[in-house]
């Protein structure tokens, strides 16, 4: 069935494409918007063929947060009992990579669906922002928690209470995002790292981003310990066998994601 607010595209080398679509309202994320996005993400991750995702706007707009209509009118018991606080948690939750290819304004739940991703690619008319202070709210979809450990405290302070936005340099100068390209550029170039991360050893890639995530919720000794589980259970893979061997006879590794 074909989606109303999301285009969703499996692009040659292993990488699934969502682009959000709603041109009239700045992408902003609807709860049709969010079930779509959600549908598409659960597909490919149950999909072999897939090995990293990448979500974008249009060139103009990655997305204006959520949707401001949508919610002028809700009571918190409402905003509490729908499903909406899921399908936010389902982007984080997913266990391929995904990358954001964001070119014009990624603002509130644009900028924390964004921060949710493992990596971001910006154009370089990218802006990120968290303004829902000047809607009399305060960011609901990580984004208070997100931008603070990326780009720190000061920074965070000063966007969160402030509005201040930031541009695509200023971006990557904080560490919020990868890498700044031109705007011709910015899908491509995220379409080639989703190409290159989807041709690496698959159960290998899926433990290093759960190792990665997990510096943001344990403990270091901790964190150090799941590493090392992580790290000794893909000895029991045929990637590992066949990583090794390879490199020891100068070929190139076949991955069987087994
Ligand atoms: N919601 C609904 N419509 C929006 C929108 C939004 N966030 N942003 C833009 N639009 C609509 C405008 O109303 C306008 O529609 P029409 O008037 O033509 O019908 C159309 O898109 C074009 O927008 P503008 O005319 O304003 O275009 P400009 O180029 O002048 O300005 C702008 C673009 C992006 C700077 C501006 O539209 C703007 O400031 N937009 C609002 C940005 C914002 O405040 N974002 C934060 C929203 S609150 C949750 C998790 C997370 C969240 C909520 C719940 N749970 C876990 C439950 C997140 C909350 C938010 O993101």
């Amino acid at each position: 069935m074909p989606y109303e607010n999301i285009l969703v595209e499996k692009v040659e080398g292993g990488v699934g494409l969502i682009r959000l679509n709603r041109p009239k309202a700045m992408n902003a994320l609807d709860s049709v918007l969010m079930s779509e996005l959600v549908q598409a993400l659960n597909e490919f991750e149950a999909d072999r063929e897939i090995g990293c995702i990448v979500i974008t706007g249009s060139e103009k707009v990655f997305a204006a947060g959520a949707d401001i209509k949508e919610m002028e009118n809700a009571t918190t018991v409402e905003m509490l009992t729908r499903d909406s606080i899921s399908l936010w948690d389902k982007v984080a939750k997913i266990n391929k990579p995904v990358i954001a290819a964001v070119s014009g304004v990624a603002l509130g739940g644009g900028c924390e669906l964004a921060m949710a991703c493992d990596m971001i690619v910006a154009s370089t008319s990218a802006k990120f922002g968290q303004p829902e202070i000047n809607l009399g709210v305060i960011p609901g979809a990580g984004g208070t928690q997100r931008l603070t450990r990326a780009v720190g405290k000061a920074l965070a302070m000063e966007m969160v209470l402030n509005n201040r936005w930031l541009e695509a340099q200023e971006a990557y100068q904080f560490g919020l995002v990868n890498r700044v390209v031109a705007p011709e550029t910015y899908l491509d170039e995220a379409l080639k790292l989703a190409r290159d991360i989807a041709a690496r050893a698959p159960v290998a890639v899926r433990l290093a981003r759960e190792s990665v995530n997990a510096a943001f919720e344990l403990p270091l000794s901790e964190g150090i310990r799941l590493e090392r589980r992580n790290f000794y259970f893909l000895f029991s893979t045929e990637d590992q066998k066949e990583g090794m061997n390879a490199f020891v006879n100068k070929r190139p590794a076949k991955w069987q994601g087994k």
